[in-house]
């Protein structure tokens, strides 16, 4: 009989949040650190671009000129993937071929006129700014929309076809299914333990230790028990707080202290600007009870071993289920471990 170790044997971890596993390959990577830093040269972006449809005063693909704004600007996607029609009739369904056709609306937001600075290179008033955007789209889209999705897909490496500091806002009128799948588990933990699954495991973290990565006094970051991405990281606030508009003013600043800081790290990391994908997941808009609901955010990135080895989601992953090697636990204390000051150093220096 072998003495069960989590740093030494694969086990599968359980994600409680959506019902699903995760095989963890510990042995595979039993040396701490095993990525070679090599050195990828900084892309050195202008502060505007005439060529980029996000820079204020040009031109986008609709013909539009975007205005000349000097914080935020939203727009709505010339190419949305979701339309605001109403359909009288949308045809016939087989239980074997069943659709719908959801109603909705896409969004663009630049979160800066500088073409060249990402999030956790923008200063803490400035990401404040972009969190009152987040926040006030999902007021405004949430009184038609039962679902408004923020995310920010950045890099290449996640498909992002413009290096302009922006994130997207879909809205529309069903749920989809990571959102679908959380609603389930944390209503059903609700009724079974009487409490919130998001709250009892931020209190959790925040006293276990090893997975966090920082922390504040109204937020969380860790990189959770069940992670699927190296460095896949969750932002929890630690109150009970249901949608990004129910934060106060105080817990916005504090997000963007958070945020930039948890960025800055990734970044960090590899010396390379982190790609990823953060999304927001509040509750549901509408009037249903949602009390079992915790906002939070989750990052994705792909990178694993270097700016420029990343994990694909391959094989066993799209056959079976996703599997990864290094811990949960090596990632936090390896995002722990870096500075807080952004390699690249202060823009205004
Ligand atoms: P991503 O690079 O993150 O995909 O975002 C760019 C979005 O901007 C993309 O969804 C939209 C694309 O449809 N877009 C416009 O709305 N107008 C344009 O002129 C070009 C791109
Ligand atoms: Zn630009």
């Amino acid at each position: 009989m072998t003495q069960f170790s989590f740093f030494d044997h694969p086990h599968r971890r359980y994600n409680p949040l959506i019902n699903e596993w995760v095989l963890n390959s510990p042995h595979r990577n039993k040396r701490p650190w095993l990525g070679k830093q090599e050195n990828v040269p900084l892309q050195h972006l202008p502060a505007y671009d005439s060529d980029c449809y996000l820079c204020p005063g040009n031109q986008r693909a609709n013909g539009d000129f975007n205005p000349k704004y000097e914080h935020t600007f939203v727009f709505n996607n010339d190419f949305s993937a979701l339309l605001d029609l109403e359909y009288d009739f949308i045809g016939e369904s087989h239980s074997l071929l069943r659709f719908d056709a959801p109603r909705g609306l896409c969004k663009v937001v630049c979160f800066s006129p500088r073409h060249d600075l990402t999030l956790p290179e923008l200063e803490e008033k400035e990401i404040r700014l972009v969190i009152d955007v987040w926040s006030d789209q999902v007021t405004e889209l949430g009184k038609r929309y039962q679902w408004v999705q923020v995310f920010e897909n950045k890099g290449e490496l996640m498909g992002c076809s413009n290096p302009h500091p922006h994130c997207q806002i879909w809205a529309m009128d069903s749920i989809p299914n990571e959102p679908s799948k959380e609603n389930d588990s944390l209503m059903n933990y609700q009724q079974k333990n009487g409490s919130n699954l998001l709250l009892d495991y931020q209190q959790l973290e925040t006293e276990k230790r090893e997975r966090v990565i920082l922390e504040n006094d109204h937020w969380l970051a860790v990189v959770p028990f069940w992670a699927i991405w190296p460095f896949e990281s969750m932002i929890l606030p630690k109150r009970h707080v249901l949608h990004l508009p129910d934060l106060n003013s105080q817990e916005k600043n504090s997000l963007a202290s958070l945020l930039k800081k948890l960025l800055t790290r990734y970044d960090n990391l590899f010396n390379v600007s982190f790609p990823y994908s953060m999304g927001w997941h509040g509750a549901p808009s509408g009037d249903a009870d949602y009390d079992h609901w915790q906002l939070h955010a989750h990052i994705y990135p792909p990178l694993l071993r270097s700016a420029t080895v990343r994990k694909f989601m391959v094989g066993f992953e799209t056959m079976a289920e996703p599997q990864r090697d290094l811990t949960s636990e090596q990632a936090a204390e390896k995002l722990r471990s870096l500075s807080e000051f952004h390699f690249k150093g202060n823009r205004n220096e």
